[in-house]
Parts: C-alpha cells; sequence; structure tokens
C-alpha cells in the first residue's frame, strides 16, 4: 500500500514587527530573531489567543468542581442574569473573587520586596553588614515619626538629636513589624490627607498588617466563603492600600535611607546603551538590594582591570523592568529595555550575563540564552528557572558585595566565549531621570520656597491644566509602547503634566520624552513655558513600580500646599496604565482608586463578563473613595477621557476660568510676536 503524503510541516506564524512594535530598535530586534528562528514573545502572540472567557473574567478554577465559565450571551444579558457555578457562584461573585485575587498577587509582590528591604534595612542597623550603610539620614529622621520612633531626647532640659544608630534600629523594628502586627493600623496611612484617612475608617477598609490583608483575600476567595462582590473589593481595597500605603511605601523608603534618594540625573535608554567591546551586564526584576551592589562591583578598579585582562575595554552594566529603573534613579545606570525587550537584549549577541531577581522575568530567558553564549543567573531563593542552563547564585544580604563580585567576574569570564554574530541596535536616547516627592519640590518650588505652591499656583493660573501618572508595563497583546506614547504626548500637548514609573518611564525615556527639551516639541504653551522656565521634562520619571507610593505622596504634597481642595480626589489629577499586564498593575490601580484617583487602563479589565461588578468598580467606587476605575484601550480617546476628569475637577474647583484667560493670554502673546 503507497504510504500517505505526509503534508508539508506549516511554518509557525511569526510576528509582523512593525505592528508588533512602534520602537526601531525593537523592530529591528524581532526581525533578528526571525532570521535565527529564535522565537520571541511577538511571536507568541500571533499564535496564541487569549481565552475569550478568562480576558472578561468570568471563568472560576477555585474548587475541583469547576473550571465553570460563565460566557455572557452575545448582546449581553436581558433581564435576570441567571448565570451560575456549579456552586451557584454568580458572575458577579466570579469576576470579584478573582479581581480580589490579582489584588492579593499585586499587593504580595511589592510587599515582599518591601519586607526584603526592611529585612536588609534591620541587618544594617544591626550592624550585621557593612555592605549596606545609611546614605540618607534626613530621609530616615523624615519618615521615623510615622513609626513611632523618637528623633530627638530630652537631657538636662535640653532636646538633642537621637543617634542616627537608634534612630535606625527603631524605625527597622517597626518597619518589619508592619507585616505581621497584632491589633492597630498600618502606621503609614496617617500620611495621607485627613479626608481620605476618614473615608477609609468610614469605609472600615484601614489595613491592620500587611500579610493579613493578603491572607484574608486568600481566604475570603476559597469556595464557599465571601460571595458579596462589595464586600470581596472591600477587602480588595483594604489589601491594596496595604501595598500603596504600606508594603510599596515602606520599601521606597528604606532604599532611599539605604542608597539614597534620587535626584534628577542624565542618563540614556534602549537597547543602543549595550556597547560592542565591553562585557555587558543586564540586571532585571525588581529588588535593587544586589544590583545596588552589582553597580559598586562594576565600577572597582578591580573589576575594570579584570575586564581589560580579559580582553574588553570596561563594564557596561544596563538595565530592564524596574531594578533597571532603581539603579537609573540613583546611580544613571541606563535602562536597556523595557519589559517587552528582555528577550531582544539577549538576541544582541552580546549579552554576558543577565542577572535577574524577582518579578516579570520570562521564563523563555532560558531558551533564548541557549542560543547564545549568556550566562543566565538566577538569584532569589524565590525565583528560579527549571531549564539545565540557567545558574543559580543565591545573594545573601550579609555578603551582598562578595556575591555581587562574583557574579560580575562570571560574566567578565564569559566575554571571551561571545560569537561573532553580533547586532546592538544603534537607537538610544538621552533622559533626565531620579525624580521624587523632594525633587519635585525643589525644582518647582525653588530652593527658596522649597514646597508645592508653585506648581499649585501653576495648576490653579492653568499653564498646568492637571497632573497624570502614567505608570505600568508592557504587555505583547497590544502594539509595543503605541499606547503609552501617544497617550504621553496627548496628554502633554493639552498642558497636563506627567508623573512616570515602571516600564511606562523607561517607554518615555526611549522615544525621548523625559527631556526638558521635549516641551517645546510636544507641549502644550502652557506646559511648555513652566518646563522651560524650570528646566524640567514634562514628563517626570519617579521610579520603579513601588515608587507609585511616590506620586501618592507628591498627591497629598499637592494638597497640603492648598488651593486644590482638602483630599486627592478634588485634585485635577487622573492615573492611566496603557499597556498593563501584572496582577501589580491591579493592585496599584486599586490603591489610586482608593486614594481617589479616577484611573483608566488600557487594553482591557477582566471585568467585562460581569457588568453589575463593572458598574461597581467604574461609578460604585466613586461613591466611596472619590476614585473610580475605567477602561478605554484607544489611547486617543483613553487620554481625553482623563483631560475630561480634569476639566471637571478644575471646574468643580472654580479655577476652569483661569485656564481660559491663560489660553488667551497666550494667543495675544503670540499674536505680539513675543513667543
Ligand atoms: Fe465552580 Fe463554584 Fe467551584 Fe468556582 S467555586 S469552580 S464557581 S463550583
Ligand atoms: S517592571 S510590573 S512590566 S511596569 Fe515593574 Fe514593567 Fe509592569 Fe513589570
Amino acid at each position: 500500500m503507497a504510504e500517505a503524503k505526509k503534508a508539508p510541516a506549516k511554518a509557525p506564524k511569526l510576528a509582523d514587527p512593525m505592528e508588533a512594535s512602534i520602537e526601531v530598535s525593537t523592530q529591528e530586534m524581532i526581525r533578528r530573531a526571525q532570521k535565527l528562528e529564535i522565537e520571541t514573545v511577538f511571536d507568541r502572540a500571533v499564535t496564541m489567543k487569549p481565552c475569550a472567557i478568562g480576558i472578561q473574567g468570568i471563568c472560576c478554577k477555585n474548587c475541583a468542581m469547576g473550571p465553570c465559565r460563565l460566557p455572557l450571551p452575545k448582546g449581553g444579558v436581558e433581564g435576570e442574569d441567571t448565570r451560575k457555578g456549579l456552586c451557584g457562584a454568580t458572575p458577579n461573585t466570579i469576576a470579584a473573587r478573582n479581581f480580589a485575587r490579582m489584588i492579593a498577587a499585586g499587593c504580595a509582590a511589592h510587599s515582599d520586596h518591601g519586607r526584603a528591604v526592611a529585612e536588609t534595612f534591620l541587618a544594617v542597623a544591626r550592624k550585621e553588614t557593612t555592605d549596606y550603610t545609611i546614605k540618607d539620614p534626613a530621609k530616615l529622621i523624615q519618615i521615623a515619626p510615622y513609626f513611632g520612633v523618637a528623633t530627638t531626647i530630652e537631657k538636662d532640659g535640653e532636646t538633642l538629636d537621637r543617634d542616627i544608630d537608634e534612630i535606625a534600629l527603631g524605625v527597622a523594628v517597626a518597619a518589619n513589624a508592619e507585616f505581621g502586627k497584632v491589633g492597630g493600623t498600618l502606621s503609614y496611612l496617617k500620611r495621607a490627607p485627613q479626608p481620605l484617612q476618614d473615608k477609609w475608617k468610614e469605609q472600615g477598609v484601614e489595613p491592620r498588617a500587611i500579610d493579613r490583608e493578603v491572607v484574608e483575600i486568600m481566604h475570603r476567595t476559597h469556595m464557599g466563603v465571601d460571595q458579596d462582590y462589595k464586600n470581596l473589593m472591600k477587602q480588595g481595597t483594604r489589601a491594596s492600600l496595604a501595598d500603596g500605603w504600606g508594603g510599596a511605601m515602606i520599601g521606597t523608603d528604606l532604599q532611599d535611607v539605604m542608597f539614597g534618594s534620587p535626584s534628577p540625573l542624565q542618563s540614556e535608554a534602549n537597547l543602543g546603551v549595550m556597547k560592542e567591546d565591553h562585557v555587558n551586564i543586564i540586571v532585571h526584576g525588581h529588588e535593587p538590594l544586589l544590583s545596588e551592589m552589582i553597580v559598586a562591583a562594576c565600577q572597582s578598579q578591580e573589576m575594570i582591570d579584570y575586564a581589560k585582562e580579559n580582553g574588553a575595554k570596561g563594564i557596561q552594566l544596563a538595565g530592564i523592568c524596574c531594578t533597571a529603573n532603581e539603579i537609573l534613579q540613583r546611580h544613571g545606570v541606563p535602562p536597556a529595555g523595557n519589559y517587552l525587550q528582555q528577550e531582544l537584549a539577549i538576541i544582541t549577541g552580546a549579552c554576558e550575563a543577565m542577572v535577574v531577581d524577582v518579578q516579570c522575568i520570562f521564563q523563555n530567558l532560558a531558551n533564548v540564552a541557549k542560543c547564545f553564549h549568556t550566562k543566565l543567573i538566577t538569584t532569589h531563593p524565590i525565583a528560579k528557572m527549571e531549564q539545565e542552563n540557567v545558574m543559580h547564585i543565591e545573594f545573601d544580604e550579609h555578603y551582598a558585595m562578595q556575591d555581587a563580585k562574583r557574579i560580575v567576574k562570571l560574566a567578565i569570564e564569559n566575554f571571551k566565549n561571545r560569537g561573532a554574530d553580533v547586532m546592538i541596535p544603534q537607537h538610544k536616547a538621552k533622559q533626565i531621570a531620579g525624580f521624587g516627592v523632594e525633587s519635585i519640590k525643589y525644582h518647582l518650588g525653588g530652593s527658596f520656597r522649597g514646597d508645592y505652591f508653585t506648581l499649585n499656583d501653576n495648576i490653579i493660573n492653568g499653564r498646568i491644566r492637571g497632573i497624570a501618572g502614567v505608570v505600568g508595563c508592557n504587555n505583547a497583546r497590544t502594539k509595543h509602547n503605541e499606547e503609552h506614547i501617544t497617550i504621553i504626548k496627548e496628554l502633554i500637548k493639552n498642558d497636563v503634566i506627567v508623573l512616570t514609573t515602571g516600564c511606562s518611564a523607561i517607554t518615555a525615556a526611549i522615544h525621548g520624552l523625559l527631556t526638558p527639551e521635549a516641551a517645546a516639541v510636544h507641549c502644550g504653551p502652557g506646559l511648555a513655558e513652566v518646563c522651560e522656565t524650570v528646566g524640567i521634562p514634562p514628563v517626570l520619571h519617579l521610579g520603579s513600580c513601588v515608587d507609585n507610593s511616590r506620586i501618592l505622596l507628591a498627591a497629598t504634597e499637592v494638597v497640603k500646599a492648598g488651593g486644590l481642595g482638602n483630599d486627592i480626589c478634588d485634585l485635577p489629577a487622573a492615573g492611566s496604565a496603557p499597556e498593563w499586564m501584572s496582577e501589580k498593575a491591579i493592585a496599584i490601580g486599586q490603591y489610586f482608586v482608593s486614594s481617589g484617583v479616577y484611573t483608566v487602563f488600557g487594553y482591557s479589565l477582566p471585568v467585562d463578563g460581569a457588568p453589575v461588578f463593572r458598574d461597581h468598580l467604574y461609578n460604585g467606587m466613586e461613591e466611596l473613595y472619590g476614585g473610580k476605575w475605567d477602561c478605554e484601550p484607544d489611547p486617543i480617546k483613553h487620554a481625553h477621557k482623563m483631560i475630561a476628569h480634569i476639566d471637571k475637577k478644575r471646574k468643580e474647583l472654580g479655577i476652569d476660568k483661569a485656564r481660559e484667560r491663560v489660553l488667551m493670554d497666550m494667543a495675544d502673546r503670540q499674536a505680539l510676536g513675543m513667543d
């Protein structure tokens, strides 16, 4: 019998680089990967589509009678919604449980990061390590009172400064206790404007201890426990506040104390920061405990000499994701890319080592690294990979510099193993990064006044229309960088100043929006005038994902400076995560909403299959906290929803007319040729 002819194997579908990203070096590297037959996330996004039910938030797998899937009928629900899981769980219950679990995961990730920093700080305070020190004692003294730690002592009728080591120990012990303390509520809640604190109290959502709020979500969302979407979201709110005003804020503050608070500095961004004749080391993830030491190790003469002995001209350290943002804002180390560029950094063929810690790390890095000489090194006990080509060098903060040098040495020794086929895209952009609550105060308030009054004044007089926080990830389901950049450009064109963190900040840097010069090119006349006068970019880089807590505190400073209402929800401000993908983004979104911010997500939110629950997030939340969720995938509409909210708040504050006058003034000046 003749053998049946085998159909020729179908070539896998590949991503179209121009459709996958708006960024040139990313497009170049996708082409190179495809030529080398190395699969990337962009290709996988073409071949694997998201689950149509999961994306709407209405798949439950919380017990073994499921998974129960409750698809929304075409055209929506008419009459009574009779959909239910085997146990009777409604779409609202299922979507709310899923949403709350995302908040729990996000809070856990940020807070475990905060815990690691707090534990390291305790080791510093106890003098168990000398690799880390207190670099910003002023910040330590600033935060100590929130933890009930005295910064002065009374002696012989005199008030004296307390010994800094005693303050450090007090703060370290108290900060660590925040994760599991018995009784009371989180110490940092009192940093929020009083009316917001009152709302949290009234709603009964003040977080008690950080870990407890995560555990309680897992309990409430277990099969057969909380079956009221509003009550589930009450706990979701509590856990999100335990993140933003708890774990993440502790992480940011104690990192500032140990590594120094950021102040504006110049750097570059994009894959083009890698150097062909240098040993290239990429650090990736979120926790900067090890990467801080790697920075110091790479700068040491010993390692520079060693690199030269091994045939390189030096060491080029760069980062991906938020570890990049951490070492950028304190040391000027350039980011090589954002979340979706992680595989591409290895595909240059010039990456001697990629050193990863926790969060946002593709497991496929191991498969990509296999195609090159790159050493992929995991460093955290909770984040290992199963692939055999991955090395694990566990980082111990007690031997921080020793561990860092071991890793840098490995990278240097790997330089000689680099293949001949290297392609580093020649694209990079200049950026000014390193803004924080204090540096905004300085830059916009001036050294004499040194507060947020000038910023408020410019908002009141209408030169600055409002403030936007644009943050978060990339998502391979959307065109890489497009939503971030379109939204940010539309906002600044309309005189809205943008505060950015995370991969959004890296994106803004790559596309040249983090320079003072960007103001003249992209901003409306009012914002351009302010930026040019004080010499700041129209988009301010405030750091990593945990540093979204800086945005909360900056908003609080704006409230305190006066003239723009009494609470964060009164401000002409809005939040955005255009290309979000991470559970941490949902936790961040929820703590912004619960702190009074209108927060718009791009792409899609997993709530569409439960319209009643969605309405609670999109409208009901506003009655409770003054902020609310929204979702808008179209970037121009997305920006204009934020602007409409800002204008609504300006009107409520009675400052809408001021802006009309400013625009008239500007037109008049242009007519007079003064501009
Ligand atoms: Fe289905 Fe209910 Fe079990 Fe969820 S908890 S999987 S809805 S039976
Ligand atoms: S790294 S959480 S992809 S911002 Fe913070 Fe980027 Fe999102 Fe990770």
